[in-house]
């Protein structure tokens, strides 16, 4: 009896460790090819170059990385030609790759948790960081740009992928000053009399903190720059734009140094959440007017955010909607990445922010449970009200899974659709692609790559945005797989 019902509690899960695991190998190998092996059809209609951006490598000759975060950017592109694909994939070549690769070990301390072999002597007083360029690429103003918060942006050839150097902007920027990995791209603005313009962000690290924004214009020039400063630490990753702010979530932690100076452990390792403390979020004009107060700040519960969806303005409200964890877990120095039991952790959940900026108020509400990671929606409308998203997710409604599923969801009518590759497949960030021409939001596709455990490869799907019921209308298997990445982006120039 007592047997019985224990068994009933077993529910199935919907991957297995070992599958997931093997999107954590590196890939060694650089690539150039045509894809020939495709089920369906890729859309004519569909042209230009998704790039994408993730650790490359898992290990330096065997010595293993402790964090997937720590791992040299290798930048993947898959261009589309009259229902035909292009792809190749390229390191970076940083600083820090060519000397490890050269030397066949880790010299370099990573920001999460790897360390130089030879215990903390052989750690101490390191504070240079590896500059790995792995979190996202974006073409802006003819530059093809990896991108990595700590420090500066790599530029690249947008064709072969080689590494051109550092990018500062016309000098701009200096030497060490970093460039956020999360620009926002705002297709109208109202400021530049309707151009585009890219807005991102830096955050350097001190007693107070410094966050720098900077605007730029379509030919990829620095136009505007301010800096704020905020009290205490912060470990800001994403943040969100409307026509008239900037706005990011300073979310609860502390930082303690000294285990890092003493080589004790990875900077990573030092963030300590704390689940008492509020959120601030911070509210920055992006055009200070004169008189106008330089920076709002409102509080909401403590969680922890890496990534937000989007955000827009509604007569004295904004609305946000970001990826919240309950809270975020400490990296371990002891610990295996690939032994992380998902149960124990708290999902990533999708929550809507109201913040009133005359009351100065805050409410928050939930709008779907389900693990969720990597948003994406239609380029025209950042910053703007918006209808449809597009979000990795867990197979399973509920509890702490690896992606495996994409999910669309309709933020009028409440409406969800699901798209999975449960059991064997685990999917990466989603981007939506805008059919040229189209008018409804939803008109276009959804792109993805998902790592299939049963070919130890990796497939470039294909769906279409408007109906995920239709499943794939294109799968390109790649010869290989791609360990499991951050961000991307698409180009139709
Ligand atoms: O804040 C200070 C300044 C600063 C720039 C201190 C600091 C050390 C935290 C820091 C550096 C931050 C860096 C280098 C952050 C890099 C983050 C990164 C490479 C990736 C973040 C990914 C986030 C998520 C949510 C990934 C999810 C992945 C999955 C669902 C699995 O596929
Ligand atoms: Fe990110």
């Amino acid at each position: 009896q007592s047997f019985k019902s224990q068994e009933s509690l077993v529910t199935e899960k919907s991957y297995t460790r070992a599958d997931w695991q093997g999107g954590y190998q590196s890939l060694t190998q650089e690539f150039d090819y045509w894809i020939d092996d495709i089920e369906g059809q890729i859309p004519t209609e569909l042209q230009g170059t998704l790039f994408r951006n993730g650790p490359g490598l898992l290990d330096v000759n065997g010595q293993f990385l402790h964090h997937p975060f720590d791992g040299d950017g290798m930048i993947s592109k898959i261009t589309f030609t009259n229902g035909r694909a292009h792809f190749r994939n390229r390191f970076v070549r940083t600083t820090g790759y060519l000397a490890e690769q050269k030397a066949g070990k880790i010299l370099y301390r990573g920001t999460f948790g790897t360390q130089k072999p030879g215990g903390w002597l052989a750690n101490i007083f390191d504070f240079k960081l590896k500059n790995i360029a792995n979190t996202n690429v974006i073409y802006w103003g003819g530059k093809l740009l990896a991108l990595w918060e700590g420090s500066e942006a790599h530029r690249l050839d947008p064709y072969t992928l080689e590494t051109l150097g550092n990018e500062y902007f016309n000098g701009v920027l200096s030497p060490g000053d970093a460039f956020a990995a999360h620009p926002r791209l705002e297709k109208n603005c109202d400021q530049d009399g309707g151009a585009s313009c890219l807005v991102n962000f830096s955050i350097k690290p001190g007693l107070s903190t410094t966050i720098n924004i900077f605007e730029l214009n379509p030919t990829g020039e620095i136009i505007r720059r301010h800096a704020h400063k905020v009290p205490g630490f912060c470990f800001i990753h994403d943040f969100v734009i409307t026509p008239n702010y900037c706005i990011f979530f300073q979310n609860p932690v502390t930082f303690n140094p000294i285990p890092f100076a003493l080589g004790i452990r990875a900077a990573g390792e030092c963030i300590k959440f704390q689940p008492n403390q509020p959120t601030q979020i911070l509210i920055i004009p992006r055009f200070p007017k004169e008189g106008q107060e330089e920076m709002k700040i409102l509080e909401t519960q403590s969680g922890f955010v890496f990534h937000h969806v989007n955000a827009f303005e509604v007569g004295e409200e904004v609305l946000i909607d970001s990826i919240c964890y309950q809270d975020l877990p400490e990296v371990e120095p002891k610990s295996d990445f690939r032994e992380v039991d998902f149960e124990a952790l708290s999902p990533g959940q999708l929550w809507r922010f109201y913040l009133n900026l005359k009351n100065a108020t805050v409410r928050r509400e939930l709008i779907d449970g389900r693990c969720c990671e990597f948003p994406s929606i239609h380029p025209a409308n950042v910053g703007h009200l918006y209808r449809y998203l597009y979000i990795g997710a867990a197979h399973a409604e509920t509890g702490n899974a690896p992606l495996q599923a994409l999910l669309k969801i309709d933020l009028e009518s409440g409406e969800r659709q699901v798209w999975s590759a449960a059991p064997r497949g685990f999917v990466g960030e989603p981007i939506f692609v805008p059919r040229p021409g189209s008018e409804k939001e939803d008109d276009g596709w959804v792109l993805a790559l998902v790592y299939d455990a049963a070919h130890h490869r990796s497939d470039m799907v294909i769906l279409d945005a408007s109906d995920f019921s239709k499943g794939v209308i294109a799968r390109l298997h790649l010869k290989h797989h791609i360990p499991y990445g951050l961000h991307g982006s698409f180009t139709s120039e």
